[in-house]
C-alpha cells in the first residue's frame, strides 16, 4: 500500500497534485487542517511498502519517520519547514530546503523540471511567497492577468486549510485534492463557473469581509495586533488575514490571535481563556518568528510565519513586547 501523506494547505495539496498527475498512483490520503502537522503516525507501517510525505516539518514526525524506516518502508519526504537531526537510512530519500522563500511545492516543481509549474505558481502564491511565484510566473511568460488568477487560486486554497478541526473547513482537504486533480491546468478551472475556485472565492469574500471589522489590540511602527471572536469563520480567516495584513504593511511584523472555545472544565472558575496566535514576521525582513513562538508552549514555526497554539490571555502583552524588542531598529 502507498501513502500519500500531505498538509491540508495550498502548498501541501498542490505538490501532492503535481506529483500524482505526473505520476498518478492508487494511495491512502493522509491530511489534515493546515495546523495538525503530526500526520506520519498516522501511517500504518504494517500496511505501508512505500510514502510520500510532503510539506510537513520532519523533525515534527522523526518518531513516526523512524518507525516506518526500521520496518523497511521507502520513505520520499519533501519539505521546506524545519527538519532538524535527518536519519540515516537507505529507505529514505529527502528533498529538503528551508530556504524562506521556497515552499514544497516549487521544491517539487523542481523535481517534475517544471511539468506542472502553473500549480506550481499558483501554491507559492498560497503560500504568500510572492516574490518566488512573481519571478517563476514572469519567467513562464504569463499576464499580469493570469498571474493575479493564479494568486487568487493559491490564496483561496490556502484558505480551505485553515481551521482547528477539519469540521470548521469548507472542503475536506483530501477531497480537495481529489476534485482539482481532474485540472492538470488550472487555468481550466479558473474559466469554468461555479468551480471550486469559485465557490472558495465566494466564502473567501464573506469571511475576509467580517474579518476587516475586527478588534486591534495594538498597532505601531514595529508590530500591529488584532483579534479574532471565537468561531469558525475566524478560524478559516486568521491566517490569509495574516497575510493581507503583512502584503499591506511589509515592514511590520502581524499577529492574528483567535479565541479558542473555551475548555470545559469541572473546574471552570479557575480556566483561563487562550488564544490561537499567528505570527507573521516582517515581509521585508523574514526572520525570527519561528524563535519568538518556540519561547512560548505550544509555538512554533518557520523563520517568516509560526504561531503558538495555546497562548494564555495573561501572555498576550508579553508576547507583543517580545515581538516589539525582536523587530525594533
Ligand atoms: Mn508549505
Amino acid at each position: 500500500m502507498h501513502y500519500d501523506v500531505f498538509n491540508g494547505d495550498a502548498d501541501g495539496i498542490i505538490a501532492l497534485l503535481q506529483l500524482r498527475l505526473a505520476e498518478p498512483r492508487e494511495s491512502v490520503l493522509v491530511t489534515g487542517v493546515k495546523r495538525d502537522i503530526s500526520l506520519l503516525k498516522q501511517v500504518d507501517a504494517a500496511q505501508a511498502n512505500a510514502v510520500t510525505v510532503l510539506d510537513i516539518s520532519l523533525e515534527k514526525n522523526v518518531d513516526a519517520l523512524q518507525v516506518l524506516l526500521d520496518s523497511d518502508v521507502d520513505v520520499f519526504y519533501v519539505d521546506h519547514h524545519r527538519a532538524g537531526d535527518i536519519p540515516k537510512s537507505t529507505h529514505l530519500k529527502t528533498l529538503i530546503n528551508t530556504d524562506a522563500n521556497t515552499c514544497t511545492s516549487l521544491l517539487i516543481n523542481d523535481y517534475l523540471q517544471g511539468q506542472y509549474v502553473n500549480w506550481a505558481i499558483a501554491a507559492a502564491f498560497g503560500d504568500n511567497m510572492q516574490a518566488s511565484a512573481k519571478a517563476l510566473a514572469t519567467k513562464q511568460g504569463l499576464t499580469d492577468i493570469e498571474q493575479a488568477q493564479l494568486n487568487e487560486l493559491g490564496v483561496y486554497i490556502n484558505y480551505n486549510g485553515y481551521g482547528a478541526t477539519v469540521d470548521d473547513l469548507h472542503f475536506n482537504p483530501a477531497d480537495l485534492y481529489q476534485a482539482l486533480l481532474k485540472y492538470p491546468d488550472p487555468f481550466t478551472l479558473i474559466n469554468e463557473s461555479d468551480s471550486i475556485f469559485w465557490q472558495l472565492k465566494t466564502a473567501y469574500l464573506a469571511d475576509m469581509e467580517k474579518a476587516q471589522q475586527s478588534e486591534v489590540l495594538s498597532d505601531n511602527d514595529v508590530v500591529k495586533t488584532i483579534v479574532l471572536e471565537d468561531a469558525a469563520w475566524s478560524r478559516r480567516v486568521s491566517g490569509v488575514y495574516g497575510n493581507e495584513l503583512a502584503n499591506q504593511s511589509p515592514d511590520k511584523a502581524h499577529i492574528v490571535l483567535t479565541l479558542n472555545k473555551a475548555k470545559s472544565t469541572a473546574d471552570n472558575a479557575k480556566s483561563e481563556q487562550s488564544y490561537t496566535l499567528s505570527l507573521r514576521a516582517p515581509l521585508n525582513n523574514k526572520q525570527g518568528a519561528g524563535d519568538i513562538c518556540a519561547k512560548f508552549p505550544t509555538g512554533g514555526g518557520r523563520a517568516a510565519a509560526a504561531g503558538v497554539n495555546e497562548l494564555p490571555q495573561s501572555r498576550v502583552n508579553e508576547f507583543i513586547s517580545a515581538v516589539e524588542s525582536y523587530y525594533q531598529l
